[in-house]
């Protein structure tokens, strides 16, 4: 299959958590939420839907800036981006006709930062893709902290009529990052049929599920210790704790960070995979400055071992 031999050869992406629960940093009601990736804050701290809405509504990422992302991308030696376009939370990081439960919609942001962010990676080269969360508590879709939570049939319209509209309006798509819940073999077909009619280039990871994906994505921050056959992905994050941002969240020393992404990468490579390591802007859209020098003291060496 030639479009997934050319996604191999991209080996290296950036991938981004960014949503409502960013402008939380972690922390509800003043205090750190220590259970729990901050992605997921709202289930672990217990968050209703009117409260979360509150936190939507002052969503204002003045300081998002896509061509600086890409820019920061392609300094770390990356050549492709994926972005939640929604989370467990069930919040639209897109304009969608499916919900006003959206950035755009609900926000007073009001524009669709997945377009932008689409226009930038073409504009300098880099692929684009976008993760998409099965599990989507607006739905009422329960999150049991496992795999194994179907998805209702009345769900079935919404989670297609939002991969449609992802896989229309943003330009061709290099990636689609399913995540968790249990879909049946129908489903996963349908969804990752979808994907296939509309964007033939794109490849969909196996956490559609059922055997209906293209590659397969490891667990977080694994490092294989042999080569593996096929074709696969390694989610790595920086910190281990959470993906999205963490206002509260202990930075471990540049260097010793950087060597051990660089190790992951290196070997990750080296064993015929593909490297997606995770960066969790502010609420406000801006890079965590620990989150940059990681990612550009990772290009540095990568640019003084060519052919590493
Ligand atoms: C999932 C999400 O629940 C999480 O919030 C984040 O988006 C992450 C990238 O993906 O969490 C998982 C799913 C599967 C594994 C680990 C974390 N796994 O199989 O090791």
């Amino acid at each position: 299959d030639p479009e997934l031999a050319a996604w191999q050869r991209l080996q290296f992406g950036l991938f981004i958590h960014w949503g409502v629960y960013s402008e939380l940093g972690g922390v509800w009601r003043g205090q750190p939420v220590t259970s729990g990736y901050s992605e997921q804050i709202q289930m672990w701290a217990n968050i209703s839907e009117p409260e979360y809405r509150e936190v939507a509504a002052r969503f204002q990422p003045a300081r998002f800036d896509p061509a600086g992302i890409c820019a920061l991308a392609k300094q770390a030696g990356m050549k492709y981006v994926v972005i939640t376009s929604k989370h467990h939370d069930g919040f639209a990081m897109f304009g969608t006709a499916t919900t006003g439960y959206n950035v755009v919609d609900a926000t007073p942001y009001k524009k669709d930062p997945l377009k932008l962010l689409g226009e930038a990676c073409r504009a300098q080269g880099l692929g684009f893709g976008v993760y998409f969360s099965l599990v989507d508590w607006h739905q009422g879709h329960s999150f049991d902290g496992g795999n194994n939570n179907p998805i209702p049939a009345a769900m079935e319209p919404v989670i297609e009529a939002q991969l449609r509209e992802l896989m229309t309006d943003y330009g061709e798509i290099a990636e689609v990052w399913f995540d968790m819940s249990a879909p049946t073999v129908a489903q996963s077909r349908r969804f990752a049929g979808i994907v296939r009619e509309l964007r033939p280039r794109a490849v969909i990871n196996s956490r559609i599920w059922n055997n209906t994906g293209d590659f397969r994505t490891l667990g977080d921050n694994e490092i294989p210790t042999v080569p593996l056959d096929g074709t696969w992905q390694t989610p790595a994050s920086i910190y281990h704790e959470t993906w999205g941002y963490r206002s509260w969240q202990r930075r471990e020393d540049l260097p010793g960070k950087i060597r051990d992404l660089v190790v992951g990468l290196t070997s990750v490579r080296a064993r015929g995979g593909n490297y997606l390591l995770n960066i969790g802007p502010r609420g406000d859209g801006s890079v965590v400055e620990f989150e940059a020098d990681v990612l550009r003291g990772i290009g540095s060496w990568l640019g003084s071992h060519p052919g590493a």
